[in-house]
């Protein structure tokens, strides 16, 4: 699992589909948006970077939406649970860019969120949001 996170996050279709295009579409965007904070990480381009970093905020915000809309029109019964991981992590990528946009060591800084964004994505992506796959293919069965 740890070869697919070399610097930056590779889409595997067999690995992390959870079999709902619209939702794969949106954490293919969530890739690249980590991708491309990874990618920019020692540039000096603070102002883009921190336009990156806004933006996967937003769109996260949407996408947690999205999911949360497909989990209760499914009935997915631990949909009280996976929204509690999504405030969460709502709540920790926004202290990160609020962070950012502060003076300081904003590499550091830069380097705690890419490493948190990793890791956090790619284990939700894999428990969590598999699990409502799960649920959908055992119901549809
Ligand atoms: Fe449950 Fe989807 O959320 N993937 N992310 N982030």
């Amino acid at each position: 699992m740890i070869t697919i996170i070399k610097d930056r996050i590779e889409w595997d279709h067999s690995l992390f589909s959870v079999g709902i295009e619209k939702i794969d579409d949106q954490h293919k965007v969530l890739v690249q948006l980590i991708n491309s904070i990874q990618l920019k990480k020692n540039s000096k381009d603070k102002d883009f970077i921190e336009k990156i970093v806004n933006t996967l905020v937003v769109y996260v915000e949407k996408h947690f939406h999205d999911e949360e809309q497909i989990m209760q029109n499914m009935g997915f019964p631990g949909l009280g649970k996976h929204k509690e991981k999504h405030g969460k992590f709502d709540q920790i990528a926004r202290e990160f860019a609020q962070k950012f946009s502060q003076p300081g060591d904003q590499a550091v800084v830069l380097e705690q969120l890419v490493a948190y964004l990793k890791k956090w994505l790619i284990s939700h992506i894999l428990v969590e949001d598999k699990a409502y796959k799960d649920y959908l293919f055992r119901k549809l069965d």
